[in-house]
Parts: C-alpha cells; structure tokens; sequence
C-alpha cells in the first residue's frame, strides 16, 4: 500500500493524530505549570515590555485570554512609555483589549505579576529585582529566569506571540478572530514576515492563526495614516545619515515625537543598497533611544548596544536587532549624543575624525 493510502485510512488518520499529540507533550507539561504558578489566587497583572511591540500587546492579551478563561482569573495588562508607532496603535484598537499605561511618577505594580515579550533582567520594563513574578514567557535572551515562578523563555523561536499560540492550542483554547490577527501581526512584525529570527515553531503558528485572522484587518495595520511626526522624524533621518565603510550607516533623528521611532528608521535604512549595519538614534523625554539592524549575522548586537548605552544607560539586543536607552538633560545633551557617535565609530574601529558620506 503506498503512503498516502495509508494515510487516506482510519489508521492513518489515528497516526496522524497521535504524531501531533506527541509534538505538543512539552507545551502541554509548560501549560500545567503555568497555571500552577497561578492556582490560588484571583488577580494577575501582565507587565508588557516599555513601549510595547505588536508581539508584546498581542503575547499579553493572548495569556490574558488563556488565564481568564482557564485558571478564572481577573487579568490586567500594564505598561510603561508609549504606544507610538501609529501601526500599533490601530492594533491596540482593533484588538480592544484594554492596556493601562503607568505613569512615570506611579510604577508600584501589584504582587502577582507575569511578564510577557521581557524578563526580570532586562531593563527594559518597570519591575523592580525585589519582585518576582509568577510567570515570565519571552524569546530575548538565553538563560532560565530563575526568578519567576514559572518561566518559559525561548531565544531561538521568533516571537513571543508564537509561544502563546501555542500554549492556546495545547489548553484547546483557540483564539477569538480579533485575538488571532493581533498574534499573527505580532509573528509578522517580530519576524519580519518569516524572514529573520524564523523557526518551524513561527511558521506552524503563522499557518494556524491564518485561519483565524481576519486577514482584511491584519493587512490593515501597516496601512494605516501616520502622523506628520512620524514623517519629520524621517526627514531628520535622512538628512542626518551618514555612511560609513563596510555599509555602516549612522543616523541621529534629534527630537523623537515617540520612542520606537528610531526601529522604524532603522529597519527602513538598512534598505539602502550596501546597508550591512544600522544605528539610528534621537532624544524622547530626557532619554537618548538608540535602535540597531543588521544584516550581518556574526556582528555582536547585544555587545554593540552595550557599548553604545555605557555605564549610565542599559540595552539588550538579540541576533540582528538591538536597542536601548541612555539618560540626558539640558546640560549633557550634546556631550552625551557625540559620545554615542564616538562609541559607534570605536567599535567598528573607525578614527574619531571620520565623517562618512551624507545619503542626501
Ligand atoms: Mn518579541
């Protein structure tokens, strides 16, 4: 009998089954421990990373979603910063879960925490070292969180979103429509449409939120209106690059009307014929946001960004993306900003004298 016959019988069908079950035991063992890390109690707060991402909103209200329905909980999601970047706006509203931004001023979080997109080292959320949460699910970073209650970080899969899909899959919880195209942009947006950071796990969540999504909304996204912001930043960005050898381009945007600005630029840029590296940055609230891309998979990002961010700032980054945050005011702005130039042109071993080319 030939294979897909046996396929076509019964048996087939039964072996099929058994395959994928068997594919889902380790997902199935982290799900129960996820809900035992929150038997017991009634409220939980999510803590998404600052100036959260697609995967990130989309990660929070997916275990949102699972804890609601399968442990009965009462769940809020928190964040600090900002949702700028206009795409993520408009998902945030069609998702119409609703996130609670802290104020600078007020970030006591409550005790039961999950963090989603981020982890307790990371420097890129509110939580303070004191506070351990009770569940961690991110892909940054290779290391057990052995802070949390429970912990699933994964560096090797593309999204966050990805990890959530399938942990609703093994609960048998599939996500409602608007849940499922929010969770595929987030694989999208993390994974470049499948093309970076990719693993089997991203294209079989992909595949199966696709039948959910709503696939007019999910195109709808990146459509969307953006704001003159967001135009002026680029205008600033244009004229502001250089380019150096080996296709560096360094970029400084000044004034930033949001955060995550600088990762909008800085994926664009490495568009331009002979880009290996890109470094944008500018100023939003008292902070230099420095954003870095690469096509060039045996340059150190995290080292890159460490270097960039100094004693006085912090920064993370991960295969081909990386980014991060250096503290400035009125009196140390230029100082700080030629130091980031300084820092870049050290590391790639530049004389501090170089200028680059304009791109305009
Ligand atoms: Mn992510």
């Amino acid at each position: 009998m030939y294979k897909s016959q046996v396929f076509e019988t019964g048996l087939g069908v039964f072996i099929m089954n058994i395959q994928e079950k068997i594919a889902q035991f380790p997902t199935q063992r982290r799900l129960n421990k996820l809900l035992e890390a929150v038997s017991g109690i009634q409220q939980l707060t999510i803590v998404l990373h600052n100036n959260p991402d697609p995967d990130a909103i989309a990660a929070g209200a997916a275990l949102k979603f699972l804890l609601e329905k399968k442990a009965g909980l009462e769940v809020d999601i928190v964040y600090q910063g900002v949702i700028g970047r206009a795409e993520n706006k408009a998902l945030v509203d069609y998702l119409g879960v609703s996130l609670r931004q802290l104020s600078d001023e007020n970030l006591r979080l409550p005790e039961n925490l999950a963090l989603v997109d981020t982890h307790t080292r990371a420097e890129n959320n509110p939580i303070s070292l004191e506070q351990r949460p009770l569940i961690v699910v991110d892909h940054h970073n290779n290391y057990v969180d052995g802070q949390a209650v429970f912990s699933d970080i994964r560096p090797n899969i593309g999204a966050t979103a990805t990890m959530m899909t399938e942990y609703l899959k093994a609960a048998d919880c599939p996500p409602s429509k608007s849940l499922a195209t929010a969770l595929l942009y987030g694989i999208k947006t993390d994974t470049m449409a499948l093309s970076r950071n990719t693993t089997t796990a991203d294209v079989n969540a992909y595949c199966y939120l696709s039948e959910l999504a709503d696939l007019d909304a999910f195109m709808s996204f990146d459509k969307v209106k953006v704001s003159a912001g967001y135009f002026k930043g680029l205008a600033a960005a244009m004229n502001g690059a250089r380019v150096f050898q080996d296709g560096l381009i360094i970029t400084y945007l000044q004034e930033l009307s949001y955060p995550d600005l600088v990762a909008e630029i800085a994926d664009l840029m490495l568009r331009l014929e002979g880009s290996k590296v890109v470094i944008a940055f500018g100023i939003f609230k008292e902070r230099i946001h420095f954003s870095i891309r690469t096509l060039d998979e045996k340059l150190d990002v995290n080292r890159l960004a460490q270097t960039l961010a100094g004693e006085e700032g912090n920064a993370g980054g991960r295969d081909m993306i990386a980014g991060g945050q250096i503290p400035v005011n009125d009196h140390n702005l230029y100082k700080r900003v030629a130091e980031v130039n300084q820092r870049i042109l050290k590391f790639f071993k530049l004389s501090p004298q170089t200028e680059g080319e304009q791109v305009t």
